[in-house]
């Protein structure tokens, strides 16, 4: 029996760990967990993870981990033919690459999700200071970008990052178009010609489905 993923295609951090195993080439068992009629507040959804967020990870000897950050390292480390997309031995190069992971957890998923919840669920607009923040996030992805000047978002390779980043930056241009931003336009230019990016075009066109209409509405 394959692992499972549960989870939703428009979500950003599902299809993060989408891109990882596709990179990785391993097949997970998919299983849709529909947000919008709730079934992440389900009893059995719950016991998996009390948190109620998707991705859920489970292995068939009933190992459950949450949260995509720490699926992809779990991933990289268990299926993994080398460690290059997280390296188990270069403290120095996964220090680097952590810190982009707890970035993107702390303040640039989290400050889009600021805006994109309300708004879903509550057709509540989002205020200035709340796409101001997005903004001001973005500039600094942008100066990271600029500063690595590798084409990557940590150091000079691929990295289970880049899944991360390519998801919440694809998802942030909905609020704040990132045509403003040179290195995160490159950036996004460069992700999509990689093999592993067709698993973000389905649900990132899903998501653009269900806010544009919203976003249409209002001021
Ligand atoms: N840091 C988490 C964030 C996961 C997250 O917030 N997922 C959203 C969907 S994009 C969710 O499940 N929201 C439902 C809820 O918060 O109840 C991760 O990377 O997995």
């Amino acid at each position: 029996m394959l692992t499972k993923l549960y989870g939703i295609l428009p979500s950003p951090p599902v299809r993060s760990v989408l891109l990882c195993a596709s990179a990785l080439d391993i097949k997970l068992d998919f299983i849709n967990i529909n947000l919008l009629e709730g079934e992440h507040m389900k009893q059995d959804f719950l016991k998996k993870n009390p948190q109620h967020t998707v991705p859920v990870l489970e292995e068939n000897d009933g190992f459950i981990v949450s949260d995509s950050h720490a699926i992809m390292a779990y991933l990289v480390s268990k299926y993994g033919k080398d460690d290059s997309l997280y390296p188990a031995k270069d403290l120095k190069r996964r220090a680097i690459i952590d810190q982009r992971l707890h970035f993107d957890s702390s303040t640039l998923f989290t400050r889009a999700v600021l805006i994109s919840k309300p708004l879903l669920f509550e057709n509540i607009y989002p205020s200035k200071e709340r796409l101001d923040a997005l903004d001001e996030t973005l500039n600094i992805v942008d100066q990271i970008l600029a500063t690595n000047n590798s084409g990557y978002i940590a150091g000079d390779q691929l990295s289970i990052a880049d899944f991360s980043f390519i998801t919440s930056l694809t998802a942030s241009n909905l609020f704040v178009p990132y045509s403003k931003f040179p290195n995160i336009k490159a950036y996004i230019d460069k992700m999509e010609k990689m093999p592993f990016y067709k698993e973000n075009v389905e649900g990132l066109s899903l998501l653009h489905e269900l806010f544009r209409p919203k976003l249409k509405n209002n001021p």
